[in-house]
């Protein structure tokens, strides 16, 4: 590992930032161009120090993580600490053209992950177009020094990243169905670790697997790290017990499955509680428009012990892979911690209102060359009927140095046509309109947003995405969101803590935050393809009062967007 010198600016700012025990580390990160072989097939990725998933970084609450970037590889990249807050350090977030522009090959750039009030599992990936799908890893808070976690100390903990892979050059794939209008070609696994597992071709060898003790408690910190899907993940014959999302702690959770979201991590125990053998941990898509199905991934859960393994182990019997109720059921059940330790602090009262609806949609092929999308159209997608077309410099350094045509501070607050978003869509309602439009919120700000999703193209669940904040979900079902009616219920108690959330097929999601960090923020869908068609806005959150509410100024080495 490589130990750098932060410039001396930001070691004086950052001292605010830091609590008393906590402390600095460092890694080093080198972006690669790697040859893997997987699925009786070789493929040229991208990878960080060699690895798909890259390295874990392991943390202690609120301490500061210089990570240094060197890309020796062919191709750019940008890295997104996702969940972590970054107070005041909206340059080191990573979304290229939003934050930052891109690390060419041979370049370098010095990272650092501000940790505050984050405690449990995160993760970082690339954020340029669609390298994420390799260059991806763990981040692991754990409690300060002398703390404990809110709940028995557990014999062993493994992260556990449920991963995505295409044989193809994965840049192809994306420059294909960005030029034909369609949609992109299925991956050809899922992976767990890295690993397909054994139902796929060639991948006996490649099955990720832990040894487990009879009797005692595993801590498993589960990611989403794939590209267009939310999945199952279920173990055969065990129950599991949740206790932990983004980084926040839950309410336990007990249930048979697991549903999450590209995105969001889940924390959950495991109780080794079952006949010493061998069981399958598996995931697998839920769907609920068009199928996805690229199969089902395994890992191998083996209790020590002398017994005869079985030949062929069961695959656990998974929900419908368009079981809209068991996805949606899983994820309303998650709640605040809500303890004297672990407060909840939604706003109980609201400044700002914001009603985004999230579409995909349709737009007339440019040229008489049909596109590949429904009806010969090209696929988009948007936000309040806005698709995003990405600047090529970085919003934040035209808002930090006052560069005029990057962007316009008009971001509809609310959709400029009210239509029944759930019911039948004239053909009329589906092109949406281009802009690089952001939003702009004075400091400390109480938000509520509720995304409604719309039936636009038919409808899907969109997992939606908040930099520099964690917000509650005080709200979410199907249909149409009604503010005479829907509020009254809203969870104001103990609702969880999140940085995404997949708002369902044809229904909404109401959250709550206070825009409390002042800087340039992206909210996006976190299904790739989404987002590359568009479906993203950015915040502008101004500077408050006093230095710990001032925005910080960028570090000396921010790469050039020429
Ligand atoms: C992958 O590359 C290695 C080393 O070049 C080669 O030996 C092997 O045959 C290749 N495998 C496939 C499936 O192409
Ligand atoms: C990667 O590193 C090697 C050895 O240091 C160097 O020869 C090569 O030019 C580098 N490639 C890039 C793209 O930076
Ligand atoms: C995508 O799939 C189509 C149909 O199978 C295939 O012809 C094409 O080569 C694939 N594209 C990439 C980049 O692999
Ligand atoms: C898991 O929980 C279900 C109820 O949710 C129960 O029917 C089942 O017996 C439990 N399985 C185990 C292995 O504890
Ligand atoms: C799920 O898909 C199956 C088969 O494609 C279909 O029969 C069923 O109606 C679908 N269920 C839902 C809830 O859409
Ligand atoms: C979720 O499913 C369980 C078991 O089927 C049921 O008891 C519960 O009411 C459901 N919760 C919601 C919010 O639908
Ligand atoms: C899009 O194409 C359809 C069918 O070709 C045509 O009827 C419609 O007028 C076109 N819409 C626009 C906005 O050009
Ligand atoms: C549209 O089609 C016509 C007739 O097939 C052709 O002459 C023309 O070049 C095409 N235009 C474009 C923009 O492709
Ligand atoms: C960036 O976009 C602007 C406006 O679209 C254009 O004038 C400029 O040449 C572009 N700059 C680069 C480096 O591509
Ligand atoms: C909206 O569309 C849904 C589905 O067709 C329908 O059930 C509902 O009554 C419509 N709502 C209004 C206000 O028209
Ligand atoms: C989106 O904007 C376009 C262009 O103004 C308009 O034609 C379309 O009807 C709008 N759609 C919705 C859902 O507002
Ligand atoms: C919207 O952006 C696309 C892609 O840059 C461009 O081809 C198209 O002409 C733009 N449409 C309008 C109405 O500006
Ligand atoms: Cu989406």
């Amino acid at each position: 590992m490589n130990v750098f010198i932060l410039p001396f600016v930001s070691v004086v700012l950052l001292c605010s930032v830091l609590a008393t025990d906590a402390a600095i580390r460092n890694y080093k990160f080198v972006l690669e161009d790697t040859v893997y072989t997987k699925l009786c097939s070789n493929s040229t990725i991208l990878t960080i120090n060699g690895q798909s998933p890259g390295p874990t970084i392991v943390a202690r609450k609120g301490d500061l993580v210089n990570v240094d970037l060197v890309n020796n590889a062919s191709h750019h990249v940008t890295i997104h600490w996702h969940g972590v807050k970054m107070p005041r350090y909206p340059w080191w977030d990573g979304p290229e053209f939003v934050t930052q522009c891109p690390i060419k090959p041979g370049q370098r750039f010095k990272y650092s992950i501000v940790l505050s009030d984050e405690e449990g599992t995160l993760w970082w990936h690339a954020h340029n177009d669609w390298s994420r799908a390799t260059v991806y890893g763990a981040l692991v808070i754990l409690p300060e020094k002398g703390d404990n976690y809110p709940f028995p100390t557990p014999a062993a903990e493994f992260p556990l990243l449920i991963g995505e892979w295409w044989k193809a050059d994965i840049q192809e794939v994306m420059e294909e169905f960005l030029k034909s209008g369609g949609d992109p070609n299925n991956s050809d696994a899922f992976l767990l670790n890295g690993q397909p597992g054994d139902l796929y071709p060639c991948s006996k060898q490649d099955t990720f697997k832990v040894t487990v003790e009879f009797g005692k408690t595993y801590l498993f910190r589960l990611v989403n790290s794939i590209m267009n899907n939310i999945m199952f993940f279920k173990i055969a014959n065990h129950n599991i017990t949740v206790v932990g999302s983004d980084a926040s702690y839950t309410k336990h959770l007990d249930s048979d499955y697991i549903t999450i979201s590209p995105g969001q991590t889940i924390d959950f125990l495991l109780h080794a509680n079952q006949t010493p053998s061998h069981y399958y941990m598996a995931a697998r898509v839920y769907a609920s428009s068009g199928i996805f199905d690229t199969g089902i991934t395994t890992g191998i859960i083996e209790y020590a012990g002398n017994y005869t393994p079985p030949t062929n182990l069961t695959v656990p019997d998974f929900p419908d892979f368009n079981d809209t109720h068991a996805s949606v059921n899983f994820t309303n059940q998650l709640k605040s911690l809500a303890d004297k330790k672990h407060p909840v602090d939604v706003p109980q009262t609201v400044d700002k209102t914001l009603f985004f609806t999230v579409s995909v949609n349709l737009r007339n092929c440019s040229s008489n060359t049909s596109c590949e999308g429904p009806g010969g159209g090209r696929l988009l997608a948007s936000v309040n009927n806005i698709t995003l077309l990405l600047p090529n410099t970085s919003i934040l350094e035209a808002y930090y140095n006052n560069i005029p045509g990057v962007y316009t501070p008009d971001f509809p607050e609310s959709p400029l046509y009210q239509f029944n978003y759930t019911g039948p869509i004239t053909p009329n309602l589906q092109d949406p309109e281009n802009g690089t439009r952001v939003l702009v919120l004075e400091h400390n700000t109480n938000v509520e947003l509720v995304f409604q999703a719309t039936n636009i193209v038919g409808g899907i669940d969109h997992p939606m995405h908040l930099h520099g904040h964690s917000f509650y979900v005080v709200g979410s079902d199907l249909g149409n969101f009604d503010q005479n009616v829907h509020p009254q219920n809203y969870n104001l108690k103990d609702p969880p803590l999140m940085e995404t959330i997949a708002v369902p097929r044809n229904g909404w999601t109401a959250i709550r935050f206070k825009a409390n960090n002042p800087g340039v923020w992206f909210m996006h869908c976190h299904f790739e393809r989404h987002v590359s068609w568009g479906m993203g806005m950015t915040f502008i959150i101004k500077n408050g009062k006093g230095r710990n509410a001032q925005m910080a100024p960028p570090p000396p080495d921010m790469p050039k967007c020429t």
